[in-house]
């Protein structure tokens, strides 16, 4: 027998699936369908990264696995391919942005080749090309007609370094997200649109999907949802009100002051009557520097002015009370303005500790001198008037209830989320397709003239006041009213990076589509998306925004259904040898080209799947690869022991079926790492019999496969097991012949038989445990539960008791 040579039979079979066109999604329509997509790349010069295919790797099995079921199956690649990296480089180089995006695209899909994944390539896409981007051009202007992208003046986050505005969401610790830039605030006009009309969407219809629990979770905690009411206070010797947002109006007789945001307007109003305007402004100059993490964080000592000359009312009980500005009140969030209540809110109490203002509590239960009491669910009210004596919930209420009945409040709900900055001062991004017209105001391109294309510019470098270099072509930016034919400018903001991948699961479904994003009838079929997987750090950008436009698609008639994304998975990340992040300044990347050279592209993938748990981090083993890579010898020598043969071998029957059944479920729960290892133990079992017939080399290739496509191909081929591999059907197990080894046990929570779960008798407790806990019918159970006690009766009962 030959050698194993990974770099020459890869290589053959890659060009056999291409020539065949072997993964090309097929036409008909009659086969259930499944669509599995993988956040596609940004093509960045440092190339494929081998953190790039672990999630790749993992959908490639689920992927050729469902082919081998029956499915119809889409699974596609694409570029992400506008936004800095590539126009910093630009700038840098003095190449053209498009020129270095072919080039770092080919050099992508070069890499992504070698490894062998099932793409249908021929479904490729880039948010660059102007075919595409008219699409994304299409869909802004549908929300603009719709009132739901509108310009505003605002203060951004202004990366000082790269002179763009950011979104929130690119802000990280009050730095660039990109380039590790200083971040101060700057006022704009900028283009938003208006994710919050979604918020209470975005958080109901997670209900409806099926995404791991902590992507959920950070969205809802993203969106932040909060309600409480809105309550109006007296400004002593006026008629006027300062109205504040709070969630604690049974806190209310416990407001001893007040403090609004630095920047709220009643400084302006009341500069006459103000006795310390000179020390307002100064604090107020000081604040306006920092960032709203800066503002919130925690830790920082609480800094403030009290405003001299003016004095508010408690609604409660009519007392005068001081009012403050201090930054830890953020403008942009309820009225920009609080009532405090130091004894029962944390910041409150720092803050009146430091300035000694009065601290009074009226929620028994704690020592608000030692610190605040800001539990809500066993304390009673006191020193409340006509709350004393209830619990915090029922004199949430009538508190609410007595604010509504005099007019002195109304209930709002608030939320943390806040419209989506979509404009920046940059070249390599999508134009916004609007012109302005002294007489018309904001007008859409027409529609038959899209895409707007991008023009030639000399330089890509953004302006110093911050405008796009587009705003330096004058013969591009004037131009005429599509309303009244006179004189009109382009707007030269271009939309953010975001903007491309938040509708790209669309495209691939009908990528030449000249007169649609994608047809119906496309749509129809292969909506929603079965399986998505991508990084945990695009739960709040990507993952929301991209259901925020599938709704207002979905509102408009565009796609069947308001959900993009059936289901939601994410992986770890690899980290270098010695478990820390791998960065170019440390020296630790693994380049993935190595590893195919030198292993073979299925050692590679083989390795990345066996590495450890895919849900965690975790860090890079060379003497993990090589591990991998005496598995797959081993393999390849299992060619020595086939005898002729067609009938499964008996004497291994059992495990067999037991792999089968193992490697079926594994696959599609993440749970590549103990399939692998399963493989192993039976390639074990075969070379302890020293024999193996053919129906146990085809059932043994087709399970391993998915993961290492081309020695199994080629392994098929040279022993003649019947036309090619990826043609075969998935084996099945046969329940009868490992009856004995599986068994029901029942699922008991609380005292109650709540479900069911299959086991095998040698299952350890903690594979058991785990599946109780995944359990579909029990879940709902024990989620957001306290467990207080679990108790395993082997083979019968798995008992839990939940609090
Ligand atoms: C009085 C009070 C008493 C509060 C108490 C809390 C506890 P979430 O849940 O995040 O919505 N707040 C309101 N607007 C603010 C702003 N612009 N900047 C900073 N803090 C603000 O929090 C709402 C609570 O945060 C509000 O309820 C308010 O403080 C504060 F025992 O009002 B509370
Ligand atoms: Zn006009």
């Amino acid at each position: 027998m030959t050698e194993y040579n990974p770099n020459v039979i890869e290589k053959k079979w890659q060009d056999i699936w291409e020539e065949k066109e072997v993964f090309k999604t097929s036409t008909d329509k009659s086969k259930p369908k499944f669509y599995a997509l993988i956040e596609f790349p940004y093509p960045s010069g440092k190339g494929l990264h081998v953190g790039h295919p672990r999630p790749y790797t993992a959908l490639d099995i689920v992927a050729r696995k469902r082919r081998f079921e029956g499915y119809n199956v889409l699974y596609p690649m694409g570029w992400d391919a506008f936004g800095l990296p590539t126009e910093n480089f630009a700038i840098k180089n003095k190449i053209h942005p498009k020129v270095v995006t072919e080039k770092n695209v080919e050099m992508f899909k070069n890499q992504l080749k070698s490894i062998g994944f099932s793409f249908d390539w021929s479904r490729e896409i880039n948010t660059t090309d102007p075919m595409y981007y008219k699409w994304t051009q299409w869909i802004f202007l549908k929300m603009f007609e719709k009132g739901l992208a509108y310009k505003q003046e605002m203060p951004i986050n202004w990366c000082t370094s790269c002179k763009v505005g950011l979104a929130n969401e690119e802000v990280v610790n009050g730095t660039c997200e990109r380039c590790g830039g200083e971040v101060v605030r700057k006022v704009k006009n900028q283009w938003m649109l208006k994710i919050t009309e979604y918020a209470d969407r975005l958080i109901n219809d997670l209900d409806t999907v099926d995404y791991i629990e902590r992507v959920k979770t950070q969205q809802i905690n993203w969106i932040g949802k909060s309600e409480g009411m809105e309550v109006d206070f007296q400004i002593s010797g006026t008629d006027d009100k300062l109205r504040v947002f709070t969630t604690r109006p049974d806190t209310l007789y416990g407001s001893t002051y007040m403090v609004i945001a630095p920047e709220h307007p009643l400084i302006e109003k009341y500069k006459n009557e103000i006795k310390n305007l000179d020390e307002l402004k100064t604090y107020q100059e000081m604040s306006s520097k920092k960032s709203d993490f800066e503002r919130t964080e925690l830790v920082k000592e609480k800094t403030g002015v009290e405003i001299k000359g003016l004095k508010a009312i408690n609604p409660a009980n009519g007392k005068e009370i001081p009012i403050w500005i201090s930054d830890y009140v953020l403008i942009s969030y309820g009225t920009g303005a609080i009532m405090a209540v130091p004894s029962h809110d944390s910041r409150d109490w720092e803050f009146a500790k430091k300035f000694g203002l009065p601290i009074v509590e009226v929620v028994a239960g704690g020592n608000v001198e030692e610190n605040a009491y800001t539990d809500t669910e066993s304390g009673i009210l006191i020193n409340s008037g006509f709350l004393n004596g209830l619990e915090v919930k029922e004199a949430k209420k009538k508190m609410s209830d007595w604010l509504e009945e005099k007019g002195l409040g109304e209930r709002k709900i608030n939320y943390k989320l806040r419209d989506w900055v979509f404009s920046r001062q940059r070249y390599w991004g999508e134009p916004i397709p609007l012109v302005y017209c002294e007489k018309c105001g904001w007008v859409p391109v027409p529609e038959e003239e899209l895409p707007v294309l991008l023009p030639e510019v000399e330089s890509y470098e953004p302006t110093d006041n911050g405008e796009s270099p587009l705003a330096k072509m004058k013969d591009w930016v004037e131009t005429t009213c599509p309303k009244c034919g006179g004189k009109a400018t382009r707007e030269t903001d271009t939309m953010p990076q975001w903007a491309g991948s938040s509708w790209y699961f669309l495209r691939y479904i009908d990528p030449h589509n000249e007169n649609e994003l994608a047809s119906k009838e496309e749509l129809d079929y292969w909506l929603p998306v079965d399986w998505y997987n991508g990084g945990m750090e695009h739960t709040t950008l990507h993952l929301l925004y991209s259901r925020f436009w599938h709704k207002f698609l979905y509102d408009l008639g565009v796609v069947p259904c308001p959900e993009p994304y059936k289901k939601r998975t994410s992986h770890g990340m690899i980290l270098g040898e010695n478990n820390e992040k791998m960065s170019k300044s440390r020296g630790n990347v693994i380049n993935p080209d190595e590893i195919v050279n030198e292993y073979g592209a299925d050692t590679l993938r083989t390795y990345e799947m066996f590495i450890g748990d895919f849900e965690k981090s975790v860090p890079w083993s060379e003497n993990g690869v090589k591990g991998c890579r005496r598995f797959l010898e081993r393999v390849w020598r299992l060619q020595d022991i086939v005898v002729e043969g067609d009938d499964c071998s008996k004497e291994l029957e059992t495990s067999i079926h037991k792999t089968i059944k193992k490697v079926t479920e594994d696959y599609e729960n993440l749970k590549f790492n103990t399939a692998i290892a399963a493989l192993m133990s039976l390639l074990n079992e075969f070379n302890s019999i020293g024999k193996m017939t053919h129906e146990d080399m085809r059932t043994y290739l087709i399970l391993l496969n998915p993961v290492a496509p081309h020695i199994t191909e080629e392994m098929w081929d040279r022993l003649n097991l019947g036309g090619m591999l990826h043609k075969a059907t998935w084996p099945k197990w046969d329940k009868d012949k490992i009856v004995d080894e599986i068994i029901e046990i029942a699922i008991q929570i609380n005292g109650k038989v709540r479900g069911k779960e299959t086991i095998s008798i040698d299952e350890t407790k903690e594979s058991i445990r785990e599946k109780v806990l995944k359990n579909e019918g029990t879940r709902k159970y024990v989620e957001g539960k306290n467990i207080v006690k679990e108790i395993y009766v082997p083979g019968k009962i798995y008992n839990i008791v939940v609090k």
